[in-house]
């Protein structure tokens, strides 16, 4: 096994990225803190009765907070006072989060989005939950606030993108557009090391993975492509596994193959899951690990966002299996 570490791993890979490395890296560096501290709290799910709702009190008096708010705390605290990001669209805020810099001249030159604690209503269930994250080169000059078109970008001008998976091990998996690579955390020694080199989509991994619940609500390509899935004919039917927290879901379909989506249907005209800090940082992943991701007619990336918490549906995975599913979408006339 390759011993590398994620702090060793970036170093040696000054040209991963395409603008400042250094401060791309030291950015990289502060989301795997959060997210070690992070995993951290979680791993006392259950333990210390943290899972209650914001307002509740422990056994100690203190007020307890949820899980997601700790981790948006945790990463909007870690981001901001690395002085690298002059602006944060999180899941959890109705509006962009400025950062000044602390001596107010907005010098810091990316933005990030994130969704800092994905899937949380499986915490309780001990199931794998997930932080999502997208970086971008700010588009406003350097000097000014940061506005709504810097976080307005397509997927396409992703510097960097990942997540971080709070299941089994805790892993951080990020892509800088030089492939994908996985690390898994020691928690003894509060390290990551790189367990995952170049992933790779396998080829017909034979998985399709919706929350099949939705079926009635589904438009009909969508039906259709799901009872192909399900036919017993040549290398189907297809296997159906289905988490429900979407790193889980991704990163199962960038290692046994598969496709993963989320559609939209009657009650979710765009589906569920969010353009900006859901689709587009997995949708890079999925590409950079030879895979595709799309909304059932384009690429998730080329997508022009107007709205920060936009949604929109989700199909990735092996390239054919996506193409597939496009197949069926276009034949039904949707
Ligand atoms: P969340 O951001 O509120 O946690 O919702 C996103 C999650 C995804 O992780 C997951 O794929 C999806 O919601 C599951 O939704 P559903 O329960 O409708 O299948
Ligand atoms: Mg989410």
């Amino acid at each position: 096994m390759n011993s590398s570490t994620l702090g060793e791993f970036l170093l040696g890979r000054p040209g991963d990225f395409q603008y400042e490395n250094a401060e791309l890296g030291r950015l990289l560096n502060a989301i795997r803190l959060a997210g070690k501290v992070v995993s951290h709290e979680i791993r006392k799910a259950g333990l210390v009765d943290i899972t209650g709702t914001v307002g509740s009190t422990n056994v100690q008096g203190e007020e307890q907070q949820k899980l997601d708010i700790f981790a948006n705390d945790a990463f909007i605290n870690t981001l901001t006072n690395r002085e690298i990001v002059c602006g944060i669209v999180s899941e959890e805020n109705e509006d962009i989060i400025e950062i000044h810099g602390a001596d107010n001249r907005n010098r810091n030159k990316y933005v990030v989005v994130m969704d800092p604690l994905d899937g949380s209503s499986n915490i309780d269930a001990n199931i794998t939950v997930g932080t999502i994250f997208g970086i971008y080169h700010r588009i406003s000059p350097i000097g000014t606030p940061v506005t709504m078109e810097d976080f307005l970008q397509s997927g396409n001008n992703q510097v960097a993108a990942g997540f971080i998976a709070y299941g089994t091990s805790t892993m951080m998996v990020y892509t800088t557009g030089n492939g994908v690579n996985g690390f898994t955390l020691n928690p003894a020694i509060g390290t990551y090391y790189l367990s995952h080199p170049n992933v790779t989509i396998p080829k017909d991994g034979g998985i399709f993975s919706v929350n099949e619940g939705g079926y009635v609500h589904f438009p009909q390509g969508v039906k259709n492509y799901i009872k192909y899935c399900q036919k017993e004919e040549g290398d189907r039917p297809y296997k159906g596994r289905y988490v429900g927290s979407m790193v889980a879901d991704v990163w199962r379909t960038m290692l046994q193959g598969g496709i993963y989506f989320y559609p939209e249907s009657t009650g979710k005209p765009h589906g569920k899951l969010r353009l900006l800090y859901e689709c587009n940082p997995l949708a890079f992943l999925m590409e950079q690990a030879g895979g595709k991701a799309t909304n059932g007619h384009m690429r998730i990336m080329d997508i022009k966002p107007t709205d920060i918490h936009q949604r929109m549906p989700f199909f990735g995975g092996d390239a054919k299996m996506v193409d597939k599913a496009m197949e069926f979408i276009r034949l039904a006339g949707e």
